[in-house]
């Protein structure tokens, strides 16, 4: 049996004979005892889903191989509308202590925000101690070639230091601090055609975005084309934290679903009009093999490849979703040609610069790597903020948006290290990236 493949009815036996298991009092007793002693309920949970008397043997004779998988069976049906699945869904969380709410997106950036702070040490303003400073100095001296590490140096003393942070794994990843002083964009250039001489030159030397309106021949006309890769399965996120009627994926936990599965539902809530719980953002195509024919013959890196160093291992990456699925603020350390398939993409970009404006996240200054995830909620503007999200984030007000619409057809270089949110039009929408390190004399030059 593949997962998803349990018909309603089977479900629904299925979550009564888990019922059965967690609602029998000894096991109710040993969970209360996991509360009482981890005091953290998703741990709890975690303990228990291993020790659960029965349950493994209950999956097992339901086909399921693993909890993940029951789980999309089990989401699919909701997603569907199955009402009984859903009720019964309800009462295996419950009878579980699970009730866990889930934050608005503005909650859980401001959640993160406060906890950035409170592991930095820092105030509202991104000011720290003296010592927390000094540790990010050494790494800027321990990690960085003298040239970026002066750069960094250069800085205003009452830079935040989140900002710095973020500036740090930007450079990290070879992107040249001189981005700093770059030219300030008013919009995104749009070309109908763009050798890769031009894209070298105006473009990626100088950290710059463009768009290219020019529908490759070998763009697949439909997203049927997909259906080769039905049988694979896939991991998703679920739960999106809402901001107004747009869901956001954040670090969501992610789920197993078959291909074909996902495509059936996000179908059903585009006709249906209603939100779909479900989003593949950022897979590697070697999890769908299948189409690996039909965009290599789209021929991208072939043509343009020599602006950027070597490709992200594991290759080209894909998003699909529908229902103006949204991805929240955040920069990737490589450079990035994104192509939209069908459907369209909005996309706020900020410069790199504007890291002091950005309100950067992360969890420790010895971290590597962090402060790639901005606390300002997805396209919000600074005037729609609340008065007390205005107070906290007040640097906010100075940074500089550009707004980008993708149609089918259309690729974008979008520079490392550039600030983007990225949202999905109400139907299905694609979009393929090509990852690249930064080219080497980009770094140097
Ligand atoms: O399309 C999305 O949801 C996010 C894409 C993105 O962040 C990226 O390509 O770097």
């Amino acid at each position: 049996m593949g997962h998803g493949g349990l018909t309603e009815q089977e479900t629904i036996r299925f979550l009564q004979e888990l019922l059965v298991i967690y609602e029998d009092s000894n096991f109710q007793e040993q969970l209360h005892r996991l509360h009482r002693t981890t005091g953290a309920p998703r741990h709890a949970l975690q303990l228990l889903a291993a020790e659960a008397p029965g349950r493994e043997a209950l999956l097992r004779r339901f086909g399921f191989r693993s909890l993940a998988e029951m789980k999309g069976c089990v989401r699919l049906h909701v997603a569907r509308g199955s009402q009984r699945v859903a009720k019964l869904a309800q009462l295996t969380r419950s009878s579980l202590g699970l009730e866990v709410p889930i934050e608005s997106a503005e909650q859980l950036l401001e959640r993160q925000s406060k906890e950035t702070q409170e592991a930095l040490r820092c105030d509202r303003l991104g000011r720290a101690p003296l010592s927390a400073r000094c540790q990010c100095l050494q790494r800027i001296e321990a990690e960085l070639s003298e040239a970026q590490a002066e750069e960094l140096k250069r800085l205003p003393e009452d830079l935040p230091l989140q900002a710095l942070l973020s500036l740090l794994t930007m450079a990290g990843k070879g992107i040249p601090m001189r981005v700093l002083h770059m030219k300030e964009l008013t919009e995104v250039p749009v070309a109908a055609s763009l050798s890769p001489e031009v894209l070298w030159t105006s473009h990626v030397l100088p950290s710059l975005p463009v768009v290219r309106r020019k529908v490759p021949e070998a763009l697949p006309k439909s997203l049927s084309f997909l259906e080769v890769a039905g049988h694979r399965m896939v991991q998703l996120k679920g739960r999106p934290s809402m901001s107004g009627s747009v869901p956001v994926f954040m670090c969501n936990p992610s789920m197993s679903l078959l291909f074909s599965d996902f495509l059936e539902t996000m179908q059903w809530h585009t006709e249906s009009k209603t939100i779909c719980p479900f989003y593949l953002s950022k897979t590697s195509l070697s999890e769908l093999p299948e189409l690996q024919e039909a965009i290599q013959a789209l021929r991208i890196p072939e043509e343009f490849g020599t602006c950027f160093g070597d490709p992200v291992p594991n290759g080209v990456h894909t998003y699909i979703g529908c229902h103006r699925n949204t991805t929240s603020l955040h920069f990737d350390g490589y450079e990035n040609l994104m192509l939209c398939v069908f459907g369209a993409k909005r996309i706020w970009l900020f410069p790199p610069s504007d890291a002091r404006f950005l309100y950067p996240l992360g969890e420790s200054i010895s971290k590597p790597q962090d402060f790639t995830r901005s606390a300002i909620p997805p396209f919000t503007r600074f005037g729609d903020f609340s008065p007390e999200m205005q107070a906290r984030f007040v640097g906010y007000g100075k940074a500089k948006v550009l707004e980008v619409q993708l149609r089918a057809g259309d690729l974008l270089y979008l520079p490392a290290g550039w600030w983007h949110c990225v949202q999905g039009s109400e139907e299905p929408n694609m979009i393929l990236n090509w990852w690249f390190s930064v080219h080497p004399s980009k770094t140097g030059a």
